[in-house]
């Protein structure tokens, strides 16, 4: 799953970036661990000889989004229509030292980024449509195109009153078709607003923020360069840190976690002695998918899966006295995994 950092030049993009691999970014992609103290207790619990978190990868290599002319340049494009998820870095912090192309203005630059994928998608709609309507197989009920066309249709109206394809309630079927097309209004969004010490007009930025929640869109304000501070402390000393300024936690977790949760997943645990692993999975998968997840000849000699909640794994202090409590379940292949569940799959392999 990959998450491409998105925004005008100098918004801190890579500050953010840098900050949110904890200290661990290579090169401009990085596989970042989501913080997870789930996962952390069953390690602790556990001591396995490795521990692996699940992580989602950042991309801090798109082309920054044009201040002149068009904002989207195809190498742009290229880059953010392979990605699953688009993090938008939006400037609200102002400093001598970074000049920017414009004053700052947080609520326009999103604004104009936001317009600017719905004319994207649109001149993508409008395009298609045109063409459709020479085909005859838009008259065969049915047949692919007259999907895409009546869907198409369906997207035209709201693209041309500014809705984004993500927020137009799509079934599973029809993302299936938007996906085709990589449109970038259809991609799952989270804004981070990167705030300075003073910040920029606060009123409208927290309610921007509250008004993109009510639309199922993530948006938080950080401080980039702070969060990089933080992550190049000791991981001993960040609690000290972290208390001092009244926070209990980095806000690059905190964005971490939300981008996980935007890219619809959820996370099982296998807390083996030589390696207790977190694993990321499509909310609603089965445990057969779960099994695939591990490795495909887990999943082929698919037998049951054994599952225990991770309420229960707590309340009992660990797995073996979850299991003497008669707490594990045996599951089939279609039972849906929660998030949180410490699993082992029984197979033939
Ligand atoms: N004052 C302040 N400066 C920042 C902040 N985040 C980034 N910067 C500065 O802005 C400049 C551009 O940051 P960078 O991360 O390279 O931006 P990018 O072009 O979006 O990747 C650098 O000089 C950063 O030190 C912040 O939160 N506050
Ligand atoms: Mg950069």
């Amino acid at each position: 799953m990959k998450v491409g950092i998105i925004g005008f030049p100098q918004v801190g993009k890579s500050t953010l970036y840098r900050a949110a691999a904890l200290g661990h970014a290579k090169g401009s992609v990085t596989a970042v661990p989501v913080p997870d103290e789930r996962f952390d207790r069953i390690v602790a619990q556990v001591k396995p000889k490795k521990a692996t978190p699940a992580t989602v990868v950042l991309d801090d290599d798109l082309e920054p989004i044009q201040t002149s002319g068009k904002l989207f340049s195809q190498r742009f494009l290229d880059a953010a229509r392979q990605c699953d998820l688009l993090l938008h870095v939006v400037r609200a912090f102002d400093a001598p030292i970074a000049p920017y192309h414009d004053s700052v203005s947080p609520l326009r630059d999103l604004e104009n980024v936001d317009v600017e994928m719905v004319l994207t998608d649109l001149g993508i709609v409008e395009n298609r449509l045109e063409r459709l309507q020479r085909s005859m197989n838009v008259k065969t009920p049915g047949h692919p195109e007259y999907l895409e066309r009546a869907l198409f249709e369906r997207l035209h109206g709201p693209l041309q009153d500014g809705v984004p394809i993500r927020s137009l309630g799509l079934d599973d079927e029809e993302m299936k078709i938007v996906r085709n097309y990589q449109f970038l209004s259809g991609k799952q969004c989270v804004v981070a607003f990167n705030e300075g010490e003073s910040r920029i007009n606060p009123e409208a930025v927290d309610s921007k923020i509250k008004e993109l929640a009510s639309h199922g869109t993530q948006a938080f304000a950080v401080c980039a360069e702070l969060e990089e501070e933080i992550a190049s402390l000791e991981p001993a000393d960040q609690p000290e840190f972290l208390a001092s300024m009244g926070l209990s936690e980095p806000a690059s977790a905190r964005l971490i976690r939300a981008v996980y949760d935007a890219l619809g997943l959820i996370t099982f645990f296998t807390a083996g002695e030589n390696e207790t692993k977190a694993w990321p999975l499509k909310r609603g998968s089965s445990a057969l998918k779960a099994a695939a997840t591990i490795h495909n000849d887990i999943a082929k000699g698919f037998i049951r899966a054994e599952v225990v909640s991770y309420s229960d794994y707590c309340e009992h202090g660990s797995l073996d006295a979850a299991y003497k409590a008669g707490k594990m379940k045996l599951e089939g292949k279609d039972h849906v995994i929660e998030d949180g569940d410490l699993i082992h799959i029984r197979n033939k392999s």
